[in-house]
């Protein structure tokens, strides 16, 4: 299998297949595609090789698979490591997985994915606010009710995949939910899986101004940590 991903500073939605297939050894070949400043230039290149023109974008073998959700589901078909096996448990994974997917934009919108910056918002609006209170409900429902350390239980699985840009997101704009939580945060940090993309995202070398905008739009103040800025 083949997985085409973006940028790994900035490129949240990569991030969530290619964590839940380092984690479970999954195995694939990586495929980096920078993002571009010409969003014509882009979806051009970006369709050459996903029908949706974004990333990711799974191939294996003949069939295209495009979304990150659906990249999940169809892993699960062969790998049942992708779902926990405990009803309750995976009931849970499969909703707060659905809601990861479905929701959260203001925390999407206020705090996007740039793992190798550290920011202080000049503002944490209502909507964020709110946002991180329901993922603090979240995720302590999770970790209550099936013993930690992951969301779903003893073992990592795709709900902590989807969860694992949000882990690099609060290190960034250095935001703090309640004690269990950060643990949790620091424990999706510190996976291989992840310490290898954090490693390569303070590596590349590129800046792509629409993400930069979108950081520099909310941060009072900003410390940059990659390599080669
Ligand atoms: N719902 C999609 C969203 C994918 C998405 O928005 N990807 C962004 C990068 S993180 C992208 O490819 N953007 C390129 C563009 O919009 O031209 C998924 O879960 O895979």
């Amino acid at each position: 299998m083949k997985l085409y991903i973006a940028n790994k500073n900035y490129s949240s939605w990569s991030l969530r297949p290619w964590v839940l297939m380092r984690e479970l050894g999954i195995p694939f070949e990586e495929h980096v595609e920078p993002f571009g400043e010409d969003a014509a230039e882009m979806h051009q290149r970006f369709s050459r090789f996903s029908p949706s023109a974004k990333v990711p974008c799974l191939h294996d073998g003949e069939l295209r698979i495009w979304d990150s959700l659906a990249i999940v589901e169809h892993l699960a078909e062969r790998y049942p490591a992708v779902w926990p096996r405990d009803p309750a448990a995976r009931a849970y994974a499969r909703s707060a997985t659905a809601e990861m997917h479905s929701s959260f934009g203001a925390l999407r919108r206020h705090c996007s994915m740039t793992c190798g910056q550290r920011v202080v918002l000049r503002e944490r609006p209502l909507d964020l606010q709110a946002d991180l209170a329901r993922l603090q409900k979240l995720w302590t429902m999770g970790l209550t009710n099936f013993g930690g350390p992951f969301l779903a239980g003893a073992a990592f699985t795709a709900v902590d995949a989807f969860y694992a840009p949000v882990a690099f997101r609060l290190q960034t704009y250095g935001i703090s939910l309640d004690e269990r939580c950060d643990a949790y945060a620091a424990t999706l940090r510190a996976l291989p899986a992840m310490r290898e993309w954090y490693a390569a995202a303070l590596a590349e070398p590129w800046r792509e101004r629409s993400h930069e905008e979108s950081i520099t739009a909310v941060a009072a103040s900003i410390i940059d940590l990659r390599t080669s800025s």
